[in-house]
């Protein structure tokens, strides 16, 4: 009772505030932002009953989702319907001419939903439902539409399926952010892939069916993707054997379809084969049935850096112009803009429909990518058939961006990254949005991948503090991360989402620990405590054991399982150099305990290092990529071009090579890496026999030993990993 009379009081007091407030999104949060939107004074403070005008002829999934929310024994007249429609018709010059656009209207006279379609009138009970939420009803008008035609989800990356209910779920997602298409096409179903001829068993036949159904309670159009590029001969019985696959699809009810070829190698690559296969099924499937849509294809060559030859423009030219066809940008993972548009639609004669890789973690599993989605083109709505997101497995993490892919696909205009990334926030976690939002700030970046997408803005809390920062600056920093992975660990109000960031989550939680013994161990060396160092140390390794002992997705037949890794940008490294620096202070200063710290097969420091007699040496600093070369005579020159810095890494326990020339580090393939320094892929296993030694790689960058190339002038890694006994080929010669 005392509760609703705050309310109202506020309410009023906000009125007499602002008399008239234009559309804000501050009281109430209309997602995926509308083109156009009036709001004013409170109308009725607490919804009141209606009187349904339309029932009869509306749109029923509309009509479905309008009847769970308000009550309809009433006298508050809601017409809903769309154009044509008798109960909307005093409306019709207001309704938008555009496909899936709506008028929505709230006015002392009643509430009014007019779609331009089916479709619109849905979205336009999907934001009168946003405004309910506020638990009034104010004066409003909003004329909306989506800049792009399709917009949605494409499972199509490698790794565990969804499970039926992660893609029930996601329909309804979908339909509450105004997306309209969902592509099936994940890699790891046999029955889309590697054994595309046979149809669905039973059980997965009945759960395909409802999926179907349920996408359309959400006006989601379901696409049933088939990839058969990996084995297709182009034969009359391949021709075949892909439309009786289709027909058997839609026997379940799936009404739209797609065939990817992407990820493969030889005949199925083949251009004018493909066109000839979609204008085929389109002939001979599409045409037969009255309500199957125009065919979608995912090209071979599906974004610039793979192009070569006429194999787009023969797309182009000889596959019929109704057939759709999918690119990913300049690159496999990339944002999308203009200029790329601009290319690709010139090249293929129609509208690209986006296949955005991300958030997708497929190729960078230990990493959950919840940070802001941004640098898409806000001008490229009129230049695509569709924007759909390749996302995580992790369906309900993948909301995060998802939830701002659906803003930016149905307003681009009006999209702010930053905004949108707070509104998600609060959508997903709404009873703890502080914590959520810090675990989302610490699972930015993705680190150094082939593919060369990387995200700024990690961890905003640690880097603002800026090297003037004190102790108990970071301290602060530290205490928050652990109190949000420790609210988030007890979260009850979100099972899902929660359940599936909950082994980042953890690893939140000992990175945050280890911070605190950081400061610790900075505190100990202050105050000449050796007993206080080594404990701190102690429990900075304890958390560290218990974080990389986490895992993922660990259950018999998973197809990835994850090494969850967290704040790996900014963090991660800050604390491996503090407590490097440390622990050799450490062992300078004190004799307490020593046998705790790594042991160390070769100290930190500057070294010669020698082969078959000759210098390992960076003879052309200038030239990128080069291999480590060796020298017969030492450089007169540039003596530091042979020298070189090794050193212990105490997170992996590995060592790095690094020039002291001109500071260039050795990479997996021996020469003078390009990429970023990475731990992952730069740090190497050293053993020794008879004072010589074996350099391994190690974690990303494979188990080759490194050994001389057959001239014998550089270093190459041996992929055919012979005996380690025939790779103590290293003299390591202190310096000074
Ligand atoms: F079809 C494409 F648009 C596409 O992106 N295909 C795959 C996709 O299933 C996957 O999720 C995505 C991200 O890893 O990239 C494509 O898969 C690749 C790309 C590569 F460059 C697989 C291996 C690669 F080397």
């Amino acid at each position: 009772m005392k509760h609703r009379f705050l309310r109202k009081l506020f309410l009023w007091a906000l009125l007499l505030v602002f008399p008239f407030a234009g559309w804000a999104q501050s009281s109430v949060n209309v997602s995926p932002i509308v083109q156009k939107g009036e709001k004013g004074e409170v109308l009725w403070p607490q919804v009141p009953s209606f009187k349904l005008m339309g029932g009869k002829t509306a749109d029923p999934a509309a009509l479905r989702l309008l009847q769970a929310l308000v009550n309809t024994d009433g006298k508050v007249r809601l017409s809903i319907g769309k154009r044509g429609d008798k109960a909307v018709k005093r409306y019709a010059r207001l309704i938008p001419q555009r496909s899936e656009g709506y008028y929505l209207e709230i006015s002392p006279k009643g509430v009014v939903i007019a779609g331009a379609d089916d479709a619109g009138t849905y979205y336009g009970v999907q934001t009168f439902a946003q405004l309910l939420q506020e638990g009034c009803l104010r004066k409003v008008s909003v004329t909306d539409y989506p800049a792009m035609p399709d917009r949605g989800v494409i499972e199509g990356y490698y790794g565990n399926p969804y499970s039926h209910t992660d893609r029930l779920r996601l329909f309804d997602f979908m339909g509450k952010n105004k997306m309209n298409v969902f592509v099936y096409g994940p890699k790891d179903d046999p029955y889309h892939r590697s054994r595309w001829r046979e149809n669905y068993p039973a059980d997965e036949a009945a759960k395909m069916s409802e999926l179907a159904q349920a996408a359309r309670r959400h006006h989601v159009k379901f696409v049933w993707a088939v990839h058969p590029g990996g084995d297709i001969r182009w034969t009359a019985s391949d021709y075949k054997a892909i439309v009786e696959k289709c027909e058997s699809v839609y026997k379940l009810g799936v009404r739209s379809f797609c065939v990817f070829f992407d990820d493969i190698t030889g005949e199925g690559t083949k251009g004018e084969k493909q066109a000839e296969l979609l204008n085929y099924m389109t002939d001979n499937f599409v045409r037969k049935h009255s309500d199957v849509e125009p065919l979608l294809l995912c090209p071979t060559q599906y974004n610039k850096s793979w192009t070569r030859g006429d194999y787009l423009k023969v797309l182009g030219e000889q596959m019929y112009p109704e057939v759709r066809i999918m690119w990913t940008g300049d690159r496999v993972i990339d944002m999308i803009e203009r200029d790329d548009m601009e290319w690709i639609n010139a090249q293929i004669g129609r509208k690209a429909f986006i296949w955005l890789n991300y958030p997708v973690t497929d190729y960078c599993i230990d990493h959950l990518l919840m940070g802001k989605t941004y640098g898409n083109g806000l001008d490229i709505g009129p230049m695509v058939s569709g924007f759909c997101s390749n996302p995580m497995e992790y369906c309900e993490a993948s909301k995060l961006s998802l939830y701002s892919i659906a803003d930016y696909a149905w307003n681009p205009a009006a999209y702010d990254d930053e905004e949108s990334w707070q509104r998600a926030i609060q959508y997903l976690m709404p009873a703890h949005a502080d914590a959520f939002r810090i675990f989302c700030e610490n699972n930015v970046d993705l680190g150094v991948t082939g593919h060369g997408l990387r995200r700024a803005g990690e961890s905003p809390r640690f880097t603002q503090l800026g090297p003037q920062a004190a102790d108990a600056d970071y301290a602060r920093v530290f205490a928050q991360m652990e109190g949000a992975a420790s609210e988030l660990l007890a979260d009850v109000s979100q099972p899902e989402l929660s359940a599936e960031i909950r082994p980042w989550v953890v690893v939140m939680q000992c990175v945050a620990r280890r911070g605190m013994q950081v400061l610790a161990m900075r505190e100990a060396l202050r105050t000449d405590n050796a007993r206080a160092f080594v404990s701190a140390y102690e429990a900075y390794d304890a958390s560290l054991s218990r974080q990389r002992n986490v895992r993922s997705r660990q259950y018999d037949g998973s197809i990835k399982v994850a090494a969850p890794v967290v704040a790996t940008n900014y963090v991660e490294p800050w604390m491996r150099e503090q407590v490097a620096g440390m622990i050799k202070d450490y062992k300078k200063r004190y004799d307490y305990r020593l046998d705790i710290f790594p042991q160390q097969l070769v100290e930190d420091g500057k070294y010669f290092v020698k082969v078959n007699g000759q210098y390992l040496s960076d003879p052309d600093y200038a030239l990128r990529n080069a291999p480590a070369t060796l020298r017969a005579e030492r450089d007169t020159i540039n003596p530091q071009s042979q020298e070189w810095n090794i050193a212990l890494d105490v997170e992996t326990n590995r060592y790095s090579l690094v020039n002291v020339h001109a500071n260039r580090y050795l990479n997996e393939l021996c020469r003078f890496g390009t990429n970023p320094f990475s731990v992952h892929w730069n740090t190497y296993v050293l053993t020794s026999k008879n004072g010589r030694y074996a350099i391994q790689n190690a974690e990303n960058g494979g188990t080759a030993f490194w050994t001389l190339s057959a001239d014998g002038k550089t270093l190459v890694p041996n992929l055919k990993n012979p005996q380690a006994d025939e790779q103590y080929i290293f003299e390591l010669i202190p310096i000074e």
